[in-house]
């Protein structure tokens, strides 16, 4: 259903062009360095109860968001160096889904998640910046996607950080959440 469809890709699905140029990677590192202050504008001023709803229905709470955010990071991250300094390394994948569902990401406090967010991509914004022209195209394999260079990486990493945001966004500007920064 379309309407479901926006909801859930509110930027639109990712697309991998199958290329890039110093100009595209430099957008996306842009992008990917300023995710963890985009996160934190968006929950910005949210109450428990808020952090608790479903940004669509059958889908994550809020707090299930920004906690996916700390657990895929921090995966994708590992998997980020294992390319650079292995040839060609498998990885492992991780049920996102079965680890939103967990006790600690569906309950816990999301101040961790925001600081561990924020931590790690200064690390990770810092080894994107220091690639050589050539690093760009190392890869890792996934079992099922097959192989990933490091600018689908950066490509699919921008999209990644936009995306959620955007769905907490979206569900602030339709339940009438808007803090008064939004509004002037
Ligand atoms: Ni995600």
């Amino acid at each position: 259903m379309a309407a479901m469809e926006s909801l859930r890709y509110p930027i639109g699905r990712f697309q991998w062009q199958g290329g890039s140029s110093p100009r595209d990677r430099s957008e996306w590192i842009g992008t990917i360095a300023t995710t963890p202050q985009r996160l934190q504008n968006a929950v910005a001023g949210l109450s428990e109860r808020q952090l608790d709803t479903s940004y669509r229905d059958g889908g994550w709470t809020v707090r299930q968001v920004v906690h996916h955010y700390a657990d895929d990071h921090m995966n994708t991250y590992i998997r980020f160096k294992l390319a650079l300094t292995e040839e060609t390394p498998a990885i492992k994948p991780y049920s996102e889904a079965s680890w939103a569902e967990l006790p600690d990401a569906r309950t816990s406090p999301i101040e961790a998640s925001l600081a561990l967010l924020s931590a790690l991509h200064e690390r990770w914004i810092l080894a994107w910046r220091s690639l050589q022209e050539s690093e760009w195209g190392r890869i890792f394999v996934h079992p099922t996607r097959g192989a990933v260079s490091l600018d689908h990486l950066a490509a699919l990493y921008a999209w990644h950080g936009l995306h959620h945001v955007a769905q907490i966004t979206g569900l602030r500007q339709r339940s009438g959440w808007m803090p008064p920064e939004w509004t002037s």
